[in-house]
């Protein structure tokens, strides 16, 4: 701490903290001061952007009464807290969500008319903090979302990247990054906390010394070390009076580092120091799901988990705390292996710092932490060469060491005789390169592993983990995914929640079990004619928005069918692209009719990760086929696709709420679980989707009837995959056949064969995710799609059902189960 904290018995220094009145007349005349003291400008002088700070500003002023008191509410009553750990925080817009939280919508849109100002155009203002990449980062969000509407103490620790994820542009159809410096005009929702540094400690050797009751104790003597400033987000819960924090770490050089650089006189030297450490925290890595081994992120996630691990053990538990009794205070949630290093961290602080012997201290952290791992790609399991961890952090090396020599010990107990066994378990690989297993070191450290759907959590058993599953079956459990309904539904669909909560009472926001009671208004006309209002209502406010914000055109009769999520091939774009290739060689070569297709409007969303080059290639496909069928007149009116750029929070929020076709179509056995399904689902769009992740939750809940499947089971296709030949689909199926020879032909790519070929000698010649093999099941779903949208009051009902039946999805549920199966809190 810099300097004590601030203790007096002062009469004031008790008192309750003081509210703006919820008024109008309150809401204008803090909204004025704001602009004028805090922003110091007239509001005849003022920009959109002051108006947008001071409007933050305010709200926030709502929120600090309730976010003081809850800490002071959390310190007293010493329960046990959650620490959520995760690289990255997808959290979207924050204007809406905490007006939504404080009730102040009305208040707010009132008060601003009062003013002369259009709040809209303050909403618009706001950049997004894109703190994530996709799922997992939005997941994040979701999950500290409920946690506050269910008053489960809970900190989320995380990473304040300077730049979030980038953003996107298109040049000559190509993905073009642009760095998003989010905090470039203003960040009015956050605190920085400079009594609550932290220094974080980075490479040097490890020495063995005599401490001072003459027991040889190991000492790591580091040779660099940055510090760690946090800046604290509210994350209020729904409407309930509890703000939690969200507490995400920058980088600093430290002072002592500058001055003595400045002393020598290099002042360029110091400047570049200065540079080297705040690096630390400056760009979000863009991968999603296929992390790249880069030191500079290796020391993100230490930085962050060490600040972490000291805010919480130092700075948040009371003085005189017994660290034996840790486990009773402190649950540790690893999202994914990002912050696994946390592990041998505590036991470092346990040992090197507390004093502990080993196996006291094993036995704690044993019990704090639990792991939660998002993927079945092998490419996607973090690794480490011990080459690189041993040069950053030496000790952590020889304490993972240590922790593996002796898990191994208990395997051999286990299963005598089994080297091989033994080889295949260990924490460190030896081939390619000698490395270490983060998911291997979170599973024999965690308590609990969890996977994050049904399927996913077998898989994971089986397939991935099967030693240790076999080992400690009781270890591993499932917690499937969840969304909060108050951004996804209230604060994205205010059309579709008027329209439940007029029905059925306003109780659903806060238990989503209870949309069940819409189920008898799926047969109900007038019902459905208000529910198939909405969704005219939400595509005429998506055509309205992606007119200005890109220049598209959305036709007004038409099905929406959207395909929003990051861009990769298990994911299979390549699917959609093909589909739409086929039903537009239809009409030009003049099989079908153009009056005969359903009128279709597709709609894109994706990012690639720059250095993934054939998702690249993909999106450039996808916009190279939209060129060309939008200008194409013999299917105008009948088919179009539209790509806008930059898929984000912000404009996942318009939207899913207008779609009528969800997208899920991955290889079965890929997509961990996905959540945009949920989003959709919740929405009223129905899927179509593999038996893949918990797309078979939401089928199994939505009922057959009212969801279209497709595609291989996963067992199908690990029986497929020893020698799956795509071309052999190519030559057998004509359809198929017509659709790639269009493609290949560079009839999208004004004549340019060469561009398209990447993709289509990849899916002729890899197609490792078996989008060929998957095409024909996938079209003839579509014509079934066609046939249930050509009866709007069949499809309105079943979309009402997933509306009803996807309560479950809630991510509420979701920390419902992660308290009952793995906190204990
Ligand atoms: C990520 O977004 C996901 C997995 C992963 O290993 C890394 C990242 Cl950055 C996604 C999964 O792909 C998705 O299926 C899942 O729904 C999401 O994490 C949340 O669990």
């Amino acid at each position: 701490r810099i300097g004590p904290t601030f203790r007096t018995s002062h009469p004031l220094a008790s008192g309750p903290v003081v509210q703006p009145a919820p008024t109008v007349d309150g809401f204008v005349e803090t909204f004025l001061g704001e602009l004028n003291y805090g922003q110091g400008v007239l509001l005849s002088q003022s920009t959109v952007n002051d108006q947008y700070l001071a409007l933050a500003r305010t709200v926030r002023r709502y929120l600090m009464a309730d976010w003081l008191e809850t800490g002071a509410r959390r310190r007293q009553a010493q329960q046990k807290t959650v620490a959520y750990l995760s690289a990255e925080y997808l959290l979207g817009r924050q204007l809406g969500n905490n007006l939504l939280a404080t009730n102040l919508q009305d208040v707010a849109d009132a008060a601003m008319s009062r003013c002369g100002i259009d709040i809209a155009s303050l909403r618009a203002q706001e950049v997004e903090p894109g703190l994530g990449n996709g799922g997992l980062g939005r997941l994040a969000a979701c999950f500290v979302d409920s946690l506050a509407t269910m008053d489960v103490p809970c900190i989320g620790y995380g990473i304040r990247y300077e730049y979030g994820i980038f953003r996107q542009t298109f040049e000559g159809d190509r993905q073009v990054e642009v760095p998003d410096s989010w905090l470039s005009l203003g960040s009015p929702w956050e605190f920085p906390h400079p009594e609550r540094q932290v220094l974080v400690h980075f490479g040097g050797r490890t020495e063995e010394v005599t401490d001072e009751n003459g027991r040889v104790v190991c000492r790591w003597v580091p040779d660099w070390n940055v510090v760690g400033m946090p800046y604290h987000y509210m994350v209020p819960g729904h409407r309930n009076g509890v703000v939690n924090t969200l507490r995400l770490w920058s980088a600093k050089a430290t002072q002592a580092f500058d001055l003595q650089i400045f002393n020598s006189g290099d002042y360029a030297e110091a400047v570049r120091a200065q540079t080297f450490a705040e690096n630390i925290s400056k760009v979000l890595y863009p991968e999603d799901s296929t992390p790249q081994g880069k030191e500079l992120r290796l020391q993100q996630q230490y930085f962050f988990v060490a600040c972490s691990l000291h805010d919480f053990i130092d700075n948040t538990l009371p003085h005189d705390f017994d660290l034996r009794r840790l486990p009773e205070r402190l649950v540790v949630q690893l999202n994914d292996t990002h912050p696994v290093i946390a592990i041998p961290e505590l036991m470092r602080i346990l040992v090197d710092r507390k004093g502990f012997d080993w196996d006291e201290a094993w036995d704690i952290t044993k019990r704090c932490f639990a792991y939660t791992c998002h993927t079945l790609l092998p490419e996607a399991l973090e690794v480490w060469s011990v080459e690189l961890l041993g040069r950053l952090l030496p000790r952590h090396l020889e304490i993972i060491y240590r922790i593996n020599e002796e898990f191994l010990e208990e395997v051999r107990e286990a299963f005598p005789g089994d080297e091989m066994l033994v080889r295949r378990m260990s924490v460190i690989a030896e081939h390619p390169e000698r490395s270490v297993r983060m998911a291997y070191l979170a599973t024999v450290a965690g308590s609990k592993v969890n996977g994050v759907a049904e399927l996913h959590s077998q898989l994971l058993r089986d397939k991935v983990l099967p030693d240790f599953s076999r080992m400690w079956p009781d270890k591993f459990t499932n917690v499937t995914n969840g969304i909060t309904p108050r951004r996804f539904v209230l604060l994205a669909n205010r059309r579709l929640s008027d329209l439940v909560t007029d029905t059925i009472g306003d109780g659903w926001v806060t238990d989503l079990d209870r949309l069940r009671e819409l189920e008898p208004y799926a047969d109900d006309a007038s019902f459905r004619a208000a529910f198939r209002e909405v969704k005219q209502g939400n595509k005429e406010r998506l055509a309205a928005l992606l007119r200005v914000r890109d220049g598209l055109e959305i036709p007004q009769d038409s099905m929406l069918d959207v395909m929003v999520k990051r861009l990769h091939e298990y994911k299979r774009q390549t699917l959609k692209l093909l589909h739409i290739v086929s039903l537009y060689d239809d009409v030009v070569s003049g099989r079908v009719a153009a009056e005969d297709l359903t009128p279709r409007t597709v709609v894109f969303g994706a990012k690639a990760a720059p250095g993934y080059h054939l998702a690249k290639e993909i999106i450039f496909l996808v916009n190279a086929v939209a060129d060309t069928v939008n200008a194409d007149p013999r299917v105008a009116g009948r088919l179009s696709v539209a790509f806008p750029a930059n898929y984000n929070v912000t404009l996942a929020e318009k939207l899913i709420p207008a779609a009528d076709l969800s997208e899920q179509i991955s290889l079965a056995g890929k997509e961990a679980s996905g959540t945009g399904n949920m989003k959709f689902a919740l929405n009223g769009a129905l899927t179509i989707g593999t038996d893949d992740g918990a797309n078979v939750e939401i089928r199994r809940l939505v009922g057959d009837d009212h969801f279209f499947l497709f595609g291989m089971t996963e067992p199908e296709v690990e029986r497929l995959r020893p020698g799956y030949t795509p071309s052999m689909y190519y030559e057998e199926d004509a359809r198929l056949r017509s659709t790639i020879d269009l493609l290949a032909s560079g009839h999208f790519t004004g004549g340019d064969r060469q561009a398209v070929a990447p993709v289509i000698d990849n899916l002729l010649h890899q197609d490792a995710f078996m989008a060929l093999a998957d095409f024909r099941s996938y079209l003839d779903a579509q014509e079934r799609v066609e046939a249930a949208y050509a009866d709007p009051d069949a499809w309105s009902r079943s979309a009402i059902l997933n509306v009803a039946r996807s309560g479950f999805f809630s991510s509420d549920r979701s920390m419902r189960d992660y308290l009952d199966r793995i906190w204990h809190a």
